[in-house]
Parts: C-alpha cells; sequence; structure tokens
C-alpha cells in the first residue's frame, strides 16, 4: 500500500499539476477521489485536510500539504524532482508563467467561481461563456511569455510551468477555446504528450471509470501507462454501467416515476397523458405534432393517446384560429381541474426530492440537463 495519498478529483487541473510531479518523481502513490460535483470537497471530512475546501491535498512524509505550487515546490526540496531552474532570473521567468496560469487564470475559472456566475444570472450557459471570456485572453499572454525555441515552455528543459500549462490547455479544450493558432503553446503540448508521466496523470486515465480499472491491474500493469486504444490492440473496454449516462438517466426517471405514479393512479391518467395536460396548461393549444415534440412522445402514440383523452373530455380538437384547415388540441375544462386537483401533490412530490436531495443540487442538476440538451441539440444541428 503506497504511503503517498493525493486527495484529488479526475478533471481538477490543480490535481492533475502534483499528479504528473508524483509520476516524473516516479513516487508509488494513490489517488483517493474528492467528487467535486458532490460537493464532497465542502464536507466535513475534506475540511479537516484542508479548510480551503480545494483539493489537491498531498499526505506525504507523514505531512498533510496543499497548495499545488507549494506542493511542486515540497518535492523539489526533499530532492525528489528537479523542474526549477538553479538560475534565479530563469527561475523568476518560470514562475511567472506557472502564476500566470495558476494564481490568475485558473482561480476564476474554479468550479465555485463559475457556479456563482451562472447562479447569479440564473442561466447555466454562463458558465461557459464565463470560461471562454477568461481562459483565451489569459492564454494568449502565456503564449507570449514561453521560449521561443522550446520545445518546452522555458525551452530544452521540462519545468514546472509546463505541469501548469498542460492542464490548463485541457480545460480550455473542455470549454470550446482554441489554442490551435498559439504556436509556442502547440509547440509544449505536443512535447509534452510524448512524455508517459502526462499521459499517466491525465484525466482519461483517471477517470472513476479508469481507475476502478487500473486498481484492479497488477501494479506493473498500470505503471506501464494508461491503456490506449490501438487498432492491433483490443478497443477499449466499455465504461461501468454504473458510469453510462443514458443508463443513469433510464434509472433517475424510475426514481422519480416509482414515487409519481401512485398520484397518476389516483389522477386515472397514464404519465404520458399527464405530460400532455401539462405541456397544453403552459403552452396553450398545440399541433399533434408540436405535443408531440414538446412532451417527448412519438407523433404515432401521440394520436392514440389524445383519442382516449379525448373521449375521457380531457382535451378537445378545435380548428387552429389561425389556419382553419388545421386541427390544434386544447385542454377542457375537465382536464384543467384534474391537473389543478392534484397540482399540490406533485409539488409535495416534486419537493420532497429537492428537499432530500438538497435544493441547490436539484436546481443544479436540471441546469445541467439543460445545459447538456441544449449542447446535443446544437452539435446535431450544426
Ligand atoms: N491554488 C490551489 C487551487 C486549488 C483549486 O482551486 N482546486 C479546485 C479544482 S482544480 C477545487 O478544488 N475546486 C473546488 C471548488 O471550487 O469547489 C492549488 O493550486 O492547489
Amino acid at each position: 500500500m503506497p504511503e503517498v495519498v493525493l486527495h484529488d478529483y479526475w478533471r481538477s487541473t490543480a490535481s492533475w499539476r502534483v499528479r504528473i510531479a508524483l509520476e516524473l518523481a516516479g513516487i508509488d502513490w494513490q489517488s483517493r477521489p474528492v467528487d467535486l460535483l458532490a460537493g464532497d470537497q465542502r464536507a466535513a471530512a475534506h475540511l479537516a485536510l484542508n479548510p480551503q475546501g480545494l483539493v489537491p491535498v498531498l499526505e506525504i512524509d507523514g505531512l498533510r500539504l496543499s497548495q499545488s505550487l507549494a506542493i511542486l515546490d515540497y518535492l523539489e526540496e526533499t530532492g525528489r524532482l528537479s523542474l526549477r531552474p538553479k538560475d534565479a532570473a530563469l527561475a523568476a521567468r518560470m514562475r511567472a508563467i506557472a502564476q500566470a496560469i495558476a494564481c490568475d487564470l485558473h482561480p476564476v475559472c474554479n468550479l465555485r467561481v463559475a457556479t456563482h456566475a451562472a447562479a447569479l444570472t440564473g442561466q447555466e450557459e454562463t458558465r461557459a461563456d464565463w470560461m471562454r471570456h477568461f481562459i483565451r485572453p489569459g492564454l494568449e499572454a502565456v503564449e507570449a511569455l514561453l521560449d521561443e525555441n522550446g520545445p518546452y515552455c522555458m525551452g530544452a528543459a521540462l519545468t514546472q510551468a509546463d505541469l501548469c500549462l498542460i492542464p490548463q490547455l485541457y480545460n480550455a479544450a473542455r470549454w470550446g477555446v482554441d489554442t490551435g493558432d498559439l504556436p509556442r503553446i502547440t509547440r509544449v503540448a505536443r512535447a509534452c504528450a510524448e512524455l508517459d508521466a502526462f499521459r499517466r496523470a491525465a484525466p482519461e486515465a483517471m477517470h472513476p471509470s479508469e481507475t476502478i480499472r487500473a486498481r484492479a491491474m497488477p501494479p506493473a500493469a498500470q505503471k506501464a501507462g494508461p491503456p490506449m486504444t490501438n487498432a492491433a490492440q483490443e478497443p477499449r473496454p466499455l465504461a461501468p454501467t454504473t458510469q453510462s449516462l443514458p443508463i443513469a438517466l433510464i434509472r433517475a426517471r424510475e426514481a422519480l416515476l416509482r414515487e409519481l405514479r401512485p398520484m397518476l393512479a389516483e389522477a386515472g391518467v397514464s404519465e404520458p397523458q399527464w405530460r400532455i395536460l401539462r405541456v397544453l396548461l403552459e403552452g396553450g393549444p398545440c399541433s399533434v405534432q408540436g405535443l408531440a415534440e414538446a412532451a417527448c412522445l412519438q407523433p404515432a402514440s401521440v394520436s392514440r393517446i389524445l383519442q382516449s383523452m379525448v373521449e375521457r373530455a380531457l382535451v378537445q380538437r378545435v380548428q387552429d384560429p389561425e389556419n382553419r384547415r388545421r386541427q390544434v388540441i386544447t385542454v377542457t375544462d375537465t382536464g384543467r381541474a384534474l391537473v389543478m386537483r392534484f397540482t399540490p401533490a406533485s409539488h409535495a412530490i416534486t419537493d420532497g426530492f429537492a428537499e432530500r436531495f438538497g435544493k441547490d443540487r436539484y436546481q443544479s442538476l436540471i441546469a445541467l440537463l439543460d445545459a447538456f440538451i441544449s449542447d446535443c441539440d446544437s452539435s446535431a444541428t450544426g
């Protein structure tokens, strides 16, 4: 069991800096993941490790160290690494690059900061705008600070600056910031991509599904580096089903419906019928096609469902006032009364979900799913 433990998060760029350093130093270390999206960094257990509620935290030599740059210096000063130029002027230049990223660019793009920005506007899209607003100019400035010839940030030797830049580039790509036109940065990225330590420490190698697999491998195989997809090798295995978004969404839907079904049974409507009533009450009269889209139903099944709703006088077909040859569907007074009668019960159920899960997390989950859908829609159309 390694004695060096890193409390980290797979996508955390500050953690990634330290992971690269540990790999470069050949230290046998173990990751203890802190799920930042679940808010584990704010749990008492993590605050006891780092009162700032941030990752990384490194346990080494009986010490508990936080702040990635301080950790890099500790590894340097205990003789495990040599990533700082000896010359004072060069060391100052290197620190300027590292700090431009770690102290100026990174903090404004931190999870808690971007989440607050999105919360202030009430729009999840603010998060991506915010990131892009800061990342591109920050990296343009870094480009100007890099050595002319390379291949690394400071020239021929790898330094702490490279350990800061590479994770930041991953973050840039994640938020859609293109850096392909910045030649020095692109050159450093290429050179570091050749180094095993960077690959072993990368988010793809640390993703929860990957670490489960890596831990199951003998240590020798782990040290050989992350499995690469190669035509001559087996394809990368599928992630465990617990890491599959489509499956997670189906499970989440089931968990929600389990609690809604008794209410729907009492109201005497199926779940698609309830959805249709809600869409019509919210948006007014609607075509069959529009209803199918808004209520996420197949057009063929909408017609069938509507037929039984018309028979029960929950909805009716009327002439479209704007196009007399077209029919639209509206809610009847009976349909409206039914929804009104069950509105308090519906509130009680959804308030219950939010209460148990945490109101903020519940709202964020809806906002994230919404952003995910827009993202998928725009990439499908564009
Ligand atoms: N200056 C710190 C920054 C640490 C930091 O901001 N970590 C981020 C992940 S990259 C974090 O834990 N964020 C959690 C949050 O914002 O709640 C360092 O270099 O270690």
